[in-house]
């Protein structure tokens, strides 16, 4: 290992000694929250009182996007199954997708445990998340059927996080179709706090699609990816801020219809995490830190520096083909190989309008791509968010090519 790999107890020490934000929160607003929404949310004392506010609320005030979306004359599939996942037309949760938050948040900088049971850290076991990209499924229907959850989760060896969780890890697990392939999802919330699904590799009226469901109640829908390539999938609650930095997000990887070269193929999903101080053994998500947009930690795949201790090994002669998913929620990641370039990499719809010769190429906070590279020569190849402030964060692994 070389001599200037970021050591995970580093990482931990300048981390422990961060301090909180000092100023007041800024001032978050939020669009398309009905008026007594947003004077209700705005009398939120702190963090948990908001959320339980909005909780109640969303289950009491009318959903727009979903009534509009169902009013007469509108027609269709997605309709039909929003209606026959919520039993009538579907339950009024405010729908925020494509929306900015709805409220001034104060004071507490934890949250994300309000929904958790207590849980014994200690019990909680780590495991090195697997960047292999699954295989296809047979058939051209794949069927998802999702549990969003409140949920443990060990991000290294000496952090748990209080997370919100798509099937109660993160990222939420990979999904692999092949364009053209249909989609049959459903999201069933088990948590107490409303939570919703945005698969970014869809084309559908999101205000019906991607609502959300309060606890006990699931929202399904489909789609047909229209483009290969790397994509986000996320929950869209409000504030979406807090939900995709809680822990909601993963990778949808679309195949084009005649296969890539063959290739050793991972998926790779940068995120940042803004975390409290431990308590009781976990450490809970921290919003005013995420309005901060100074991490704690960064990571790929759930993990910060996870493939430094567990590299991701090939052999010489291997192609391996990077999908790179940003879930952000706010920072770029400057993709790049120490030691090696890409000779084809994709920004979308691969394997149209290939780009060649890329040492370093920006994947969007909610974007993805895709980054090629022929392993010619062993050795221990890092792989970096190359903005280093954020890979000493985390954003770094290793790719170990064998003879
Ligand atoms: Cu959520």
């Amino acid at each position: 290992m070389p001599d200037s790999a970021p050591r995970l107890s580093t990482l931990l020490a300048t981390a422990a000694n961060t301090q909180p934000l000092n100023s007041g929160d800024p001032a978050v607003i939020v669009l398309g929250a009905p008026e007594s929404a947003r004077v209700a949310l705005l009398g939120s004392s702190n963090r948990r009182t908001f959320i339980a506010r909005a909780s109640t609320l969303s289950l009491a005030l009318p959903a727009m996007g979903a009534l509009g979306a169902c009013s007469p004359g509108r027609k269709g599939e997605l309709a039909d199954t929003a209606k026959a996942a919520s039993g009538t037309a579907p339950l009024g949760t405010l729908n925020s997708n494509s929306k900015l938050d709805s409220a001034v948040v104060t004071d507490e900088h934890t949250m994300a445990a309000a929904t958790l049971d207590s849980v014994n850290a200690s019990q909680v076991a780590f495991h090195r998340y697997d960047p292999a990209l699954p295989p296809l499924a047979a058939g051209g229907t794949v069927r998802l059927n999702w549990r969003a959850q409140a949920a443990p989760v060990r991000i290294s060896p000496d952090v748990v996080v209080a997370a919100w969780t798509f099937e109660g890890d993160i990222p939420g697990p990979i999904v692999h179709v092949r364009e053209g392939d249909t989609v049959e999802f459903t999201l069933t919330n088990e948590d107490a706090v409303p939570h919703s699904m945005d698969f970014h590799a869809a084309q559908i009226d999101p205000k019906v699609a991607f609502r959300s469901v309060a606890k006990g109640q699931s929202v399904s829908f489909t789609f047909k990816p229209r483009f290969a390539g790397a994509f986000m999938y996320h929950c869209g609650t409000a504030p979406v801020l807090m939900h995709i930095g809680s822990g909601m997000y993963g990778a949808i990887i679309v195949s084009p219809r005649a296969p890539l070269p063959a290739a050793k193929e991972f998926v790779l999903v940068q995120s940042e995490f803004y975390l409290a101080p431990a308590a009781g053994g976990t450490r809970q998500f921290d919003y005013k830190k995420m309005l901060g947009t100074q991490p704690d930690y960064m990571a790929f795949n759930g993990r910060p520096n996870q493939y430094i201790a567990q590299p991701i090994r090939v052999k010489v002669g291997d192609r391996v083909r990077f999908w790179v998913v940003n879930c952000g929620p706010t920072h770029p990641c400057h993709f790049h190989v120490v030691g090696e370039q890409f000779d084809t990499m994709y920004l979308g719809a691969p394997p149209g309008t290939p780009i060649r010769g890329v040492q370093t190429w920006d994947v969007p906070a909610g974007g993805g791509m895709v980054f090629e590279l022929q392993c010619d020569v062993p050795g221990e190849f890092p792989f970096v968010n190359h903005g280093f402030g954020h890979a000493q964060k985390g954003a770094i692994g290793f790719l170990v090519v064998e003879e």
